[in-house]
Order: C-alpha cells, then sequence, then structure tokens
C-alpha cells in the first residue's frame, strides 16, 4: 500500500519543527496543537450555526436539543478548555473576558507560555455566512514559572510574541501560523478531520492591487488618510493599478486575502475614536506579528504594532497593514503635515 506522505498534518508538521529543534521542549507544538483541535470543535458549531437559527425559532435550542450559547462564548470556552487542560498555557486573555484568566494548578503554573485570543472575530457576519475567525497571539511569560502567572504577562509588546496565527472559517476552514520561522497555512480536510499543510512558507508580496478600508468612515479620518485611500482610487495601469476594493467587515478574511494576494487594510482612528476599533493586544498584534514575518508591514500610523507597549488589555489601536510597497507609500501620505 503506497502512503500518501506529501499531505503533512499540523500535527505531523509541529513535530518535525521540533526535531530541527531538538533543545525545544515541545510545550510550543503542544499548544498549537491544542489550538488546532479547539479551532477543529469551533468549526463544527459556526458551520451548522445557519442550521440552529433556522430551527432556533423553537426557542434557544440546537438539533441536538441542547441549549445553545452564543457562539462567541462556546468558542471562548472551547479556547480556554484546551488551554488550561494542555500542558503549555500557564493562563489567557481574551476578547470575551473582562479580566485575564489564571489557570493557577501545578501544571499550568509550571508552563512557560500565555495566549491572547478573540475567539471569534466579526461573529455578528455569521447569520449572513460571512467568514470569520480566531486570532491568537502567544508569549513567553516574564513572571516566574512554578507560580501562577499575572497581569504582566500579558501586557508585553507584540515583538515579544514566540507565535501568532488565526483560523479562519471560510470557504474552507485555514489555520494559519507563525513563528519567527515563517508563517505556515494549514486546510482543515474534513475527510480525516485534521488540518493539512495546504501553503507552506507563506510569503506576502510586496506590492499588491487590493486595499480595505471602510468608506463610510471616509469622512472621519485625518486628511492625509483620505488622500492615500483618494490616491487608491486614482491608480491605474501606469502607477501600479488599477487598485480594486475590497473590505467585507471581517478581519480575518480582509487580513488573509490581503497576505496571501497582496494589498493593505486600514483600520484608521476616526474623530470619534482616535484609537480606532480594533483591539491591540489579540487583533492587531499577531496580524502584525504574521505580517512581518511574511514580508510585510504594520503600523498605527505612527509606530510599528510589535513596538507599543500596552498598558490596558483591551486597548485598541488604528491598524494599517499589508504589502511593504504599499505601507511605504502609505507612510509618505502619513508623513505630509
Ligand atoms: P466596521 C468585526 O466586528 C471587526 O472587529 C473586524 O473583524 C472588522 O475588520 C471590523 O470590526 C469591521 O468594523 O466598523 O468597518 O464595521
Amino acid at each position: 500500500m503506497i502512503v500518501n506522505r506529501n499531505i503533512l498534518t499540523l500535527d505531523e508538521f509541529t513535530l518535525q519543527q521540533l526535531r530541527a529543534f531538538p533543545t525545544a521542549t515541545g510545550e510550543l507544538s503542544s499548544l498549537l496543537r491544542d489550538i488546532g483541535l479547539a479551532a477543529k470543535r469551533v468549526n463544527v458549531e459556526v458551520n451548522k450555526a445557519g442550521l440552529v437559527d433556522i430551527l432556533g425559532d423553537a426557542g434557544a435550542v440546537n438539533v441536538q436539543g441542547e441549549d445553545v450559547k452564543k457562539l462567541d462564548i462556546y468558542a471562548n470556552n472551547q479556547f480556554m478548555g484546551v488551554l488550561k487542560h494542555g500542558i503549555s498555557c500557564a493562563g489567557i486573555g481574551s476578547e470575551e473576558l473582562d479580566e485575564v484568566v489564571v489557570f493557577d494548578d501545578e501544571v499550568s503554573n509550571n508552563s512557560k507560555y500565555v495566549v491572547l485570543f478573540d475567539p471569534l472575530d466579526g461573529s455578528g457576519n455569521i447569520d449572513v455566512n460571512v467568514s470569520i475567525g480566531t486570532i491568537f497571539g502567544v508569549y513567553r511569560r516574564v513572571s516566574e514559572v512554578g507560580k501562577p502567572c499575572i497581569a504582566a504577562d500579558f501586557l508585553q509588546a507584540g515583538n515579544r510574541q514566540v507565535a501568532a496565527g488565526y483560523i479562519v472559517y471560510g470557504s474552507s476552514t485555514m489555520l494559519v501560523y507563525a513563528t519567527k520561522r515563517g508563517v505556515n497555512g494549514f486546510t482543515l480536510d474534513p475527510s480525516i478531520g485534521e488540518f493539512s499543510l495546504s501553503h507552506p512558507n507563506i510569503k506576502c508580496p510586496p506590492s499588491g492591487k487590493i486595499y480595505s478600508v471602510n468608506h463610510g468612515n471616509f469622512f472621519q479620518y485625518e486628511k492625509n488618510v483620505q488622500q492615500y485611500i483618494n490616491a487608491c482610487q486614482k491608480k491605474d495601469k501606469t502607477n501600479g493599478g488599477p487598485y480594486t476594493q475590497r473590505y467585507i467587515g471581517s478581519m480575518v478574511a480582509d487580513v488573509h486575502r490581503n497576505l496571501l494576494k497582496g494589498g493593505i487594510f486600514m483600520y484608521p482612528g476616526t474623530i470619534g475614536k482616535p484609537n480606532g476599533k480594533l483591539r491591540l493586544q489579540y487583533e492587531c498584534n499577531p496580524f502584525a506579528f504574521i505580517t512581518e514575518i511574511a514580508g510585510g508591514k504594520a503600523t498605527d500610523g505612527k509606530q510599528r504594532i510589535l513596538d507599543i507597549v500596552p498598558t490596558q488589555l483591551h486597548q485598541r489601536s488604528p491598524l494599517f497593514i499589508g504589502s511593504i510597497n504599499m505601507m511605504n507609500e502609505l507612510e509618505e501620505y502619513l508623513k505630509q503635515a
């Protein structure tokens, strides 16, 4: 029997990475496998959410007669659960929870990582079948291993991430994660229930023709941002265009598309919300880490996202992220006083 060894599952891939680093403890590989397991469970619920809604008129009960939990909370509990019961995570910070969760048990206290995540970003899009996603960032804790993790473990600059990734629940379900060694994408193969390596060594094209921004806020952006957006609309064959505007209001889907095809995603500050809408710790930082490792760039309009030292768990930041040549052109506009 010929065994198809071309398909590398997430588990096999992380173990191979481990072989490349004999001194590694395997905790990070184990943590990434835990995240893959939670992602598979969330994927099942996301894919039948529409069904539950159709049947939902019988009250908040799903087809198995279980109480329908809000999917955000369900996803949060899945990721928190696998990380708490794994061997690699001392605690988590989540978009869904006001405070960090310190796992405070012997195994967790001896774990060297903490994880920040948005369990289900863009969940408002579920009932209209638009892709949504999970976003996560992994940090080595700064507190003493052997004791419970502390708040400072979750307020590190994004440049201290050891890994970051996302799951996009779309036409197919993909898990993409980055370490300093590179960015790799795994597509869930329903026939075997495994994430299989489908996009090895992802690189963000240095240029692209896609710009992603909510035009509805245009007159609330600062003038220099408006001028760059106008310039995007004036691109033609003579200056790297024409550009196309793609924005589906689901960050994971928008940034994933631009990462693969080239492009720029912007969520600028506005007059009403100068820090924008997106959260630094578990939306901006993971994508900034991934994009930089893939050769792109990410700033808040003034500084590198990964250099921002957080002061609050849920603080927001403007975000400009994508192909390096497009980001450099944007920065020429932002420099104009
Ligand atoms: P707006 C979804 O709610 C989200 O947090 C991101 O996924 C998405 O990019 C952004 O908000 C869309 O926000 O204000 O353009 O609708």
